[in-house]
């Protein structure tokens, strides 16, 4: 891979550790209000109902007020610990992360790049008792998220930095309309930045089957007809297919960081992000991404 430094030392550390007798729901949910772990509970129900009606209207379900007080405090501390270490993106991606394709006319969609500022504390970089690995490595939690795709299984992702990272914005951070790698995010708003920082989609605008380049080009010249707007606010959570919807972060602005945990479940745990994929997002890539770059069941772009 040229552009590509990969240090073949540069191994994940295994998979996550927390065991079930380790993890209290109660550090992060009111399971009073969400008793996502009763499978026979009516609210339960409801609550699944609800997310699989936002996901087959709009690829988007939002269930506000998810987590505690304690648990988004916890975040944000744990975050504002390790912020630093965040790999800081000053990257120009297009919508599908690759790279430019003279062979294109000028303005198609793979060759319309946006500068993405945002960095991501990767996930080999939470601290040992991270709240938000305690969130990911749930059985309760997989098992919600899984009813509320109406897609299983679902398992924890292989790759070491992808899997659930904390995704931040300071002043005037941009994350410009892209597609995901994956086929559906779960996104937990831990800190809103004073202004801005609006989540923007235009719902199933490509399918697995079909690209829809003219779309997705009207979305990138500023066309709104096509778009909706998500705010999200501290504690809620979000289950959104990305692999389908172009989507993207607005400007933050002020000097509080929008601060988000996006703890991501996939049908196929063994495949990792491709290593351009990993470098643009998380600014590495390592010997994993490198080993397991193979054919996708699909045939899109990213
Ligand atoms: O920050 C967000 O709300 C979305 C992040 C995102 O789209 C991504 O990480 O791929
Ligand atoms: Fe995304």
């Amino acid at each position: 891979m040229s552009g590509l430094a990969i240090d073949p030392n540069d191994r994940p550390a295994g998979p996550s550790a927390y065991a079930a007798a380790e993890i209290e729901l109660r550090e992060f949910i009111d399971l009073d209000v969400f008793p996502i772990h009763d499978l026979g509970s009516e609210k339960r129900a409801e609550l699944v109902a609800q997310a699989r009606e936002g996901l087959e209207a709009f690829g988007c379900a939002h269930i506000p007020n998810f987590l505690t007080k304690d648990a988004i405090n916890a975040m944000r501390a744990e975050a504002g610990r390790i912020m630093d270490q965040a790999l800081p993106a000053d990257a120009r991606i297009n919508p599908y992360l690759t790279a430019d394709d003279e062979a294109l006319v000028k303005d198609h969609p793979k060759r319309t790049f946006s500068r993405r500022t945002s960095s991501f504390i990767n996930s080999d970089q939470l601290e040992a008792d991270s709240r938000l690995r305690k969130i990911y490595d749930s059985d309760v939690m997989v098992h919600f998220i899984c009813d509320c795709l109406n897609v299983g299984p679902i398992y924890r992702w292989a790759d070491p930095l992808g899997r659930n990272p904390y995704s931040v914005m300071h002043d005037d951070d941009y994350f410009p309309w892209h597609f995901d790698g994956n086929d559906f995010t779960v996104s937990l708003l831990v800190q809103e930045s004073d202004e801005g920082g609006d989540f923007e989609y235009a719902p199933n605008i490509r399918s697995a089957a079909q690209e829809n380049f003219d779309d997705v080009k009207s979305v990138l010249k500023g066309g709104r007809d096509k778009v909706k707007v998500l705010k999200l606010r501290e504690g809620d959570l979000q289950i959104f297919r990305g692999r389908y919807s172009l989507h993207r972060v607005t400007p933050t602005k002020g000097t509080r960081p929008r601060i988000i945990a996006l703890p991501t479940y996939v049908t196929d745990p063994f495949h990792v992000n491709r290593p351009h994929h990993a470098k643009a997002f998380y600014g590495r890539a390592m010997p994993i991404h490198v080993e397991r770059e193979r054919t996708r069941l699909d045939g899109l772009t990213d």
